[in-house]
């Protein structure tokens, strides 16, 4: 008796799994998937650059080198997002030198002082968030996203283009001046996805090349006069 009643509980439960499915099915295709182009905004509708847009749920296809080049005492690109296991170079375009590190979680190193492609490449094994510096120049700063999913991030003018129809449910975006170390879900809103930020999400290290030109023409009308 007491097995039979086993039986029928099971069979009950299967029911409500099978009819519960069912539901999420037809939630599932009462969700909206989105395609093409989209623009990045922050809080005042400025256009956002450099915003990361995760889209789980799509294949990818992953590259297992990447490069992160130092121009003008800057990191190029500024962010950037690799695959687990990717081998990336730190090439040194300036005549000064440079030393790269990360303090983060996901991937700690040091590479000291170098000129040109003195540097040997480093392997980011795991999934996570590294920010990056360099030792001599403060100002010098770079993201590297690790993760599995594909992604695309947003161009000068705030630009994306998703690949292909994408859940929106599964889109999720990151950006550094979000102050996270880990992606949000996605506000989308007539074509444009909403991020809550304030200031000013240029890369950082443009501001300070302004202010350095400018303190030099200052410097330069100073002495002229
Ligand atoms: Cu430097």
């Amino acid at each position: 008796m007491r097995y039979l009643t086993f039986v029928f509980r099971l069979i009950i439960a299967t029911t409500q799994t099978s009819t519960l499915l069912a539901l999420l099915g037809l939630v599932g295709l009462a969700q909206s998937t989105l395609a093409g182009e989209f623009q990045v905004v922050d809080k005042h509708g400025t256009p956002v650059p450099n915003a990361i847009v995760l889209m789980a749920g799509i294949s990818s296809s992953t590259s297992t080198e990447a490069v992160i080049d130092q121009v003008g005492k800057r990191f190029t690109p500024y962010v950037s997002t690799i695959a687990p296991g990717t081998w990336v170079r730190f090439p040194n375009s300036d005549n000064t030198r440079h030393s790269v590190y990360s303090f983060s979680d996901a991937k700690t190193f040091e590479l000291k002082l170098y000129h040109a492609n003195d540097a040997e490449p480093v392997l980011f094994e795991r999934a996570g968030l590294v920010a990056l510096g360099c030792n001599v120049h403060d100002h010098m700063k770079a993201y590297i996203l690790v993760t599995d999913q594909p992604t695309e991030i947003s161009d000068a003018t705030g630009q994306v283009v998703l690949p292909e129809e994408i859940d929106a449910q599964r889109l999720t975006i990151w950006h550094p001046q979000l102050n996270v170390t880990e992606p949000v879900a996605a506000r989308i809103r007539d074509g444009q996805i909403h991020l809550d930020l304030s200031w000013d999400s240029k890369d950082p290290q443009e501001a300070k090349d302004r202010s350095t030109l400018e303190n030099k023409f200052k410097s330069f009308k100073r002495n002229a006069n």
